[in-house]
């Protein structure tokens, strides 16, 4: 069947005079997961993993992916005609770069530009440029094949307000300040999670993230969503026009107008229909990730009902025989189901047992396996509450482990501390903190390849920015109220993965320093340390934590659970 659509595609690409065809995994606002109407790239590859890139030419085509998908992608391609190419792996070429290489001088490569942001097509565009080639926007090739595409998501949309903290009233009066200093009488926002911050409305369109389909157009004295109206009522003081008006409203704005755009959400097709631009980072991204007091409380108790699903759900599990990832992670959810303003989770989450925990974005899935009395599980796993997004992860023993993995668990743990309890001059990035949680791994000659952490949104996504806690674009300083992971890990290729993430709050320290504190509630085992390896300091700071944890937990558990949690945060 896969080999079918590729024939179809080509047939196709001959009648419009296209060399190449590029299907990238996107929807029309830069989203990081896409609702089922936009996988294109999986409906034509037969591969379903979350991000990939194919490219499809006369006589190739090359599925892209990263390496927590090299071992599906390359069950996925068997028998098609894609070839994988490994993304990261050194030697192998980026998707564009090897298109680049197929092309000719005066050729023409087609993609959907209405499902890539302007960024990834400016990107692509330079590089084809340099064979002489260009890039064709207009026609999408594989919607035009796809007979049986799911139709627009049409989840109904509701108001968030009580839970926010911010009127929508204040929060556009901030937004126009920060579009007066760029200059711009207009902004179009793409992203859902800025349209959904700003108006908010919460929506189920897209699977486990609490988002509408929805652009915002915001004026100087006019704001108006985009959306279908049968999703939402009225809206306060805010103006309600379909979704598909939104490109007609921008090509109405005349040119003496700016419209500012953020090329890494705006599609490139919606930004082609301002007549003047103004490309910038959307100033949303930054009001919306420093949390007022309301969220803050928000994030403090969704975060304790979160700890008491976990506490439930690791007291459970260390009862059971004869289990699988997969049955645990059923389990996991119905535990935070049964908590209070539980949406859904907030990702399909990571149940990794031994050797699957050393891919570090590992779901169970096709692959579950059993599990054993002994080594150690990986659960990465979070919730979507009405007042808050969780993210945690925890390591737990299930026998016996060897020396070799308490010491390396321990390693990340004292990275942990050492970044949670680290003060900080105001204007720093989390680029310049990475290496914090990354010191006794790196006196070990040892290191791990993700981020240490990444913003987190309020009832919204559970990735945002614009801070982070990585070395690779993370110059944005954070400031208090913005909510953070710290999450450092090590693993061993086909035999262990270790990872521990708190949810930390930037806060005020003294001497006009900034500094962390940990959100997340939830043992950290001692099964899984070496008390040697820890200083008198890093064991009161455990032992600290860990009588929060026992005093803000005990209250949501039964006697069984609570002598479970007192084994598990006993004082080392
Ligand atoms: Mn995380």
């Amino acid at each position: 069947v896969i080999a079918t659509r590729v024939r179809a595609l080509r047939q196709l690409m001959k009648k419009r005079g296209l060399a190449a065809w590029i299907a990238t995994t996107g929807d029309p606002h830069g989203s990081e997961y896409v609702a089922d109407r936009w996988q294109s790239r999986r409906w034509l590859t037969g591969f379903d993993g979350s991000a990939g890139t194919a490219v499809v030419t006369m006589d190739a085509a090359g599925l892209w992916t990263d390496s927590r998908y090299w071992l599906a992608a390359a069950k996925a391609v068997r028998g098609t005609p894609f070839t994988l190419f490994e993304a990261g792996r050194a030697g192998v070429p980026a998707p564009d770069e090897w298109l680049r290489g197929r092309l000719h001088r005066g050729d023409v490569a087609g993609l959907g530009g209405a499902t890539v942001p302007l960024a990834r097509v400016r990107a692509l565009e330079s590089e084809l440029r340099r064979a002489g080639a260009t890039l064709d926007l207009d026609h999408d090739l594989v919607a035009e094949l796809w007979t049986d595409r799911p139709a627009m998501p049409s989840a109904p949309a509701w108001r968030h307000d009580r839970w926010s903290g911010e009127s929508t009233a204040s929060k556009l009066k901030r937004v126009r300040s920060a579009m007066a200093a760029r200059g711009a009488a207009w902004l179009l926002a793409a992203d859902l999670s800025e349209v959904a911050w700003l108006f908010n409305i919460r929506g189920a369109d897209v699977h486990d993230c609490p988002l509408a389909l929805a652009y915002a157009l915001v004026g100087k004295d006019r704001a108006t969503l985009f959306i279908d109206p049968a999703k939402l009522g009225a809206l306060d003081g805010v103006e309600l026009r379909p979704y598909d008006a939104v490109a007609a409203a921008l090509r109405a704005i005349p040119a003496d107008q700016p419209v500012l755009v953020d090329p890494e959400s705006v599609s490139a097709l919606l930004a082609r229909a301002a007549k003047r631009t103004i490309e910038a980072p959307n100033p949303i991204t930054k009001l919306k990730a420093v949390k007022n007091r309301t969220e803050v409380r928000g994030f403090r108790d969704a975060l304790r009902r979160d700890g008491v699903a976990l506490v439930k759900f690791f007291a459970w599990l260390s009862r059971q025989q004869d289990l699988t990832e997969m049955a645990a992670s059923r389990r996991l959810h119905e535990f935070r189901a049964q908590q209070p303003r539980f949406l859904h989770d907030s990702f399909d989450a990571i149940v990794a047992y031994e050797a699957n925990a050393a891919l570090p974005h590992y779901r169970p899935g096709a692959s579950d396996v059993p599990l054993k009395p002994r080594g150690v599980l990986l659960v990465d796993s979070g919730g979507t509450y009405l007042d808050g997004t969780t993210d945690t992860t925890r390591v737990v023993a299930l026998g016996p482990v060897p020396a070799r993995v308490k010491r390396d668990c321990t390693l990340v743990l004292k990275g942990v501390i050492a970044l949670s309890r680290l003060p900080f001059p105001r204007r720093t990035s989390g680029g310049q903190i990475d290496a914090v949680a990354r010191q006794f791994l790196w006196e070990q000659r040892l290191d791990f390849g993700h981020g240490v952490g990444h913003g987190v949104g309020h009832c919204l996504n559970v990735h945002e920015g614009p801070q982070g806690i990585r070395t690779r674009n993370c110059t944005v300083p954070i400031e208090p109220g913005m909510v953070t992971t710290i999450e450092p890990g090590f693993y061993v290729a086909g035999r262990y993965g270790l990872r521990i993430e708190n949810m930390v709050l930037c806060v005020e320290d003294r001497d006009g320093f900034l500094c962390h504190e940990t959100l997340t509630l939830a043992p950290i085992s001692p099964d899984l340390l070496v008390p040697s390896l820890l200083t008198a300091d890093e064991k009161h700071w455990l032992n600290d934590y860990h009588r929060r944890v026992r005093r803000e937990l005990s209250p949501g558990l039964d006697a069984a659970e609570r002598r479970y949690l007192a084994r598990q945060t006993r004082a080392i």
